[in-house]
């Protein structure tokens, strides 16, 4: 059997391995729990946990996607259609013509919510999934309920699915509107994050000043210049473009440079504790002297995977190059062999 293509620039985590992303825990999960279908409708519809579990089941093998760059192949999902939620008991569609689009919110502290066009919606014909591979869903990944979309990056499954909310105009996202990802968020098209946050002549003004620290730079542009010594910790450096980058003893204590380009980037000696890595691409980049302890690496790449499993374009890294234990597990296998044959000093 061939292997399943995967989406670009996607990699498959460990069989075993289901990474944790975003919030970590619904509110309230001790109260119970209700899923509202409301907003533009004809009339509002409640179901409890009992009821949605005596709803006909749907199991369905779904590829999951992280726009961090890792992907979980045929996951086993079971639950309810949306499309059977969102109906009357008589069959007949819950919303009325004003319709257009779909939030999904969440029962979370931040009231976290995601939406799509109702269209779309009906095409990708997702799940409230209850069970993940014939398990009751963890708390951590959205149990007692969750939604499911496939086709689209992970970010449009809301965890802790507390309301289904008809809506004539988009209302975007947490994700969406907070950290730039991209509302269309289809895999295939890579669709992971809208343009940079910020113009070109304050970025210009920064990158000066060499002090990007607190500042939200997604999508930043900057490729090939010259930034050694830069204060950057705590920066929001998603998506930014560093390649072939100077950034010899860079401070990025705490930044979240996730889906940064730094193929090629110098990062000798630079400060990358606590950052957040996910989905980088250190591609040729040189690590050696970088500190990555307690750095979250899921999704990150250390050069290009050929197809016998070496790895070309291979970031420099060696005993000076320091990252936890933690950090480490959160590697494929091949990943953290490799480590191990550069000698990379674990704490
Ligand atoms: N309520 C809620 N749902 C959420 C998120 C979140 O932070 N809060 N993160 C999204 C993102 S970015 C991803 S990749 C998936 C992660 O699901 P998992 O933690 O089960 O892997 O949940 C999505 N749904
Ligand atoms: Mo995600």
């Amino acid at each position: 059997m061939n292997p399943k293509p995967l989406p670009p620039h996607q990699q498959l985590v460990g069989r075993d391995r289901w990474p944790v992303v975003g919030e970590r825990a619904p509110r309230h999960s001790d109260l119970p729990w209700t899923i509202t279908v409301g907003g533009q409708v004809w009339t509002e519809r409640r179901v409890d946990l009992h009821q949605l579990a005596t709803m006909p089941q749907t199991t369905r093998r779904i590829d999951v996607h992280c726009v961090t760059r890792w992907s979980k192949l045929q996951m086993e999902f079971e639950g309810v259609r949306f499309a059977e939620l969102v109906a009357a008991p008589n069959g007949q569609p819950l919303w009325n013509p004003q319709a257009r689009f779909v939030s999904f919110v969440a029962r979370s502290e931040r009231s976290h919510s995601t939406s799509l066009p109702l269209q779309e919606l009906l095409t990708l014909d997702p799940l409230i999934a209850l069970k993940a591979d014939g398990e009751s869903l963890s708390s951590e990944h959205g149990g007692p309920v969750r939604m499911v979309v496939p086709g689209k990056y992970f970010y449009k499954s809301v965890k802790w699915l507390q309301r289904i909310e008809f809506l004539s105009d988009d209302r975007l996202g947490y994700w969406e509107s907070e950290a730039g990802y991209h509302n269309g968020a289809d895999p295939w098209k890579e669709q992971r994050y809208i343009a940079a946050s910020l113009g070109k002549q304050d970025a210009a003004r920064l990158i000066r000043q060499r002090d990007f620290s607190g500042r939200d730079l997604l999508s930043l542009e900057a490729r090939g210049l010259d930034l050694e010594k830069l204060h950057a910790s705590n920066s929001l450096l998603r998506n930014a473009d560093l390649r072939e980058t100077n950034l010899r003893r860079a401070d990025f204590r705490g930044a979240n440079l996730s889906n940064a380009h730094l193929q090629s980037a110098d990062l000798r000696d630079a400060n990358l504790r606590g950052a957040d890595l996910e989905g980088a691409d250190f591609s040729a980049a040189d690590l050696r002297g970088a500190d990555l302890r307690d750095a979250s690496l899921f999704g990150v790449s250390f050069g290009v995977v050929n197809a016998d499993g070496g790895l070309s374009q291979a970031a420099l890294i060696d005993a000076t190059t320091k990252i936890t234990t933690t950090s480490f597990d959160a590697l494929t296998p091949q990943q953290r062999a490799w480590l191990r044959s550069q000698s990379v000093t674990l704490f």
